[in-house]
């Protein structure tokens, strides 16, 4: 895959395309013009990974850049390599203060906002829940959406790009999980500035691609709650995406997962 011109390299980059953390990385690579060969890494999502997937990302997470002898995990840690080693077309804003808050933005979407559109996807593709504690799950969700957009609009400001006056670091680290809540069936108020921003932001090259793969993408979650009764998926419930399902009422689905062995928590390290 190749977006713009600038960059001769080819990195690999091991993701799904559903994963909005694997989604930053495409969208700022199409931006810097580096070429990328997407994998699918064998076993993802079962805590036993392929070995060299796994060297490369000891929670057995994507996304990984491969960079010649560089193996890089964890989207931020990606983000700020891809602008140290293309440093062209800046990605971040130039000042310290603006920099800190796209950083912070990215914070929250990626260890706040993240957890809400997870939180659905075990409840719709992965069964976690049926019945009335499906529906609390569910209503917790639409609610904690909701109020995201008044934040998010709120963060906006006047600005037409969260990243300033242009696309950038500030954008690319929104849109994906922005886009994650559409596909769930929420969308910003159609008259919201947010709203008009999403479909800016949707309408940039790198952005309007990586969503089109996430889009083809969705048709193999349909049987994701098959390869979890299977055994084929053991759950990864680590930070953020375990406080979201006890604190949205979900503890008897954490119990219950323990029970069945379909859920996982971070490595330990050896
Ligand atoms: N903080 C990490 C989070 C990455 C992450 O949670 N990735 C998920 C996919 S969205 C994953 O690979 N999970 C492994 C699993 O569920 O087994 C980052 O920013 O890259």
């Amino acid at each position: 895959m190749r977006a713009g011109g600038q960059a001769p390299e080819s990195v690999r980059l091991y993701d799904h395309p559903l994963s909005p953390y694997g989604q930053k990385v495409r969208i700022a690579l199409r931006e810097k013009g580096v070429a990328f060969t997407p994998e699918l890494p064998t076993g993802l999502g079962s805590g036993m990974a392929a070995p060299e997937f796994s060297a490369a990302s000891p929670r057995g997470e994507v996304p990984v850049l491969i960079d010649g002898d560089a193996r890089i995990f964890d989207s931020t840690i990606i983000l700020e390599y891809i602008e140290d080693r293309w440093p062209k077309p800046r990605l971040m804003p130039a000042t310290p203060e603006e920099r800190a808050r796209v950083r912070m933005l990215e914070e929250v979407m990626d260890t706040h906002y993240e957890a809400i559109n997870w939180g659905l996807g075990e409840i719709r593709f992965f069964r976690r829940a049926e019945g009335e504690m499906a529906a609390k799950l569910e209503a917790a969700a639409a609610a904690q959406t909701l109020s995201f957009f008044d934040w998010l609009e709120r963060q906006l400001g006047g600005r037409e790009w969260f990243n300033g006056n242009g696309f950038g670091w500030g954008d690319l680290v929104v849109i994906p999980y922005l886009n994650g809540s559409a596909s769930h069936g929420f969308r910003p108020d159609r008259q919201s500035a947010l709203e008009a921003w999403r479909r800016r932001a949707n309408a940039r090259a790198s952005v309007r691609e990586t969503g089109l793969e996430a889009a083809a993408a969705v048709g193999a979650m349909q049987n994701a709650a098959t390869r979890l009764e299977d055994g084929q998926m053991r759950r990864e419930y680590r930070d953020h995406r375990l406080e979201w399902m006890i604190k949205s009422g979900g503890l008897e689905v954490v119990a219950e997962g323990l029970r069945s062995q379909n859920i996982r928590f971070g490595p330990d390290f050896s």
